[in-house]
């Protein structure tokens, strides 16, 4: 791996917590492995993982304070749930801050937590890896999760959204953001395509 990745392993274990940190890890080289299965850039793939959640840890009120600053514009579910902000804000943060140039990188650190639609295989790669890295346990069909992200990245994408929207749908407080929904439709339909589904 270049020496930029080893940079920005430091910065990242500086910034984020223990537990983040660890995660992080594992979001890098489960998208280092999807990048092989896929015959993308692995440096790429690693480095987006590792920069994705490089916003997570920074307090709600000056999150919101930064997205301000640097003129990010808000949905309303990112206002009633600022934590969903660190997405946008790693994207501005990962360029600003991290010196990070590639659009494709910056595209996969700003849509991993709500996925976009027709997104790009590394950002693809980013949203699964974020939702399957080996310290995950908690969500629902993680074992078949993780086999169809190295088989068929559009069902699994689905399916993880369809996961999410369910949980959200069951919390009384979930504001959910239309990019969360505008891309599982996206998804459904591009799946739909496919007879065998
Ligand atoms: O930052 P991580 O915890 O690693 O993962 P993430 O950035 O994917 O965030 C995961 C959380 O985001 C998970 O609890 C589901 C939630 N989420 C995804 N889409 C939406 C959402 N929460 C709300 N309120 N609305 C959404 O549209
Ligand atoms: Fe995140
Ligand atoms: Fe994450």
């Amino acid at each position: 791996m270049n020496d930029s990745i080893i940079e920005l392993k430091k910065k990242m274990k500086k910034v984020l917590d223990r537990d983040r940190y660890q995660h992080t890890l594992g979001v890098a080289y489960t998208a280092a492995s999807l990048a092989m299965r896929y015959n993308l850039d692995i440096d790429k793939a690693f480095t987006a993982g590792l920069l994705h959640d490089c916003a997570k840890c920074i307090p709600n009120d000056e999150k919101l304070r930064l997205c301000k600053k640097f003129g990010i514009q808000l949905t309303d579910a990112e206002k009633n749930v600022p934590s969903l902000t660190h997405a946008k804000l790693g994207a501005c943060l990962a360029e600003k801050e991290y010196g990070v140039t590639d659009p494709d990188i910056l595209a996969a650190v700003r849509t991993h937590t709500t996925g976009a639609p027709g997104m790009s295989r590394l950002q693809e790669i980013i949203f699964m890896a974020d939702y399957i890295e080996p310290n995950r346990n908690t969500a629902p069909n993680l074992k078949e999760v993780r086999s169809l992200c190295f088989n068929n990245p559009a069902i699994a994408i689905r399916k993880i959204l369809s996961d999410t929207l369910q949980y959200l749908n069951k919390r009384k407080d979930s504001a959910i953001d239309p990019a969360t929904k505008d891309t599982y439709d996206y998804y459904k339909n591009e799946t739909e395509k496919v007879e065998w589904v």
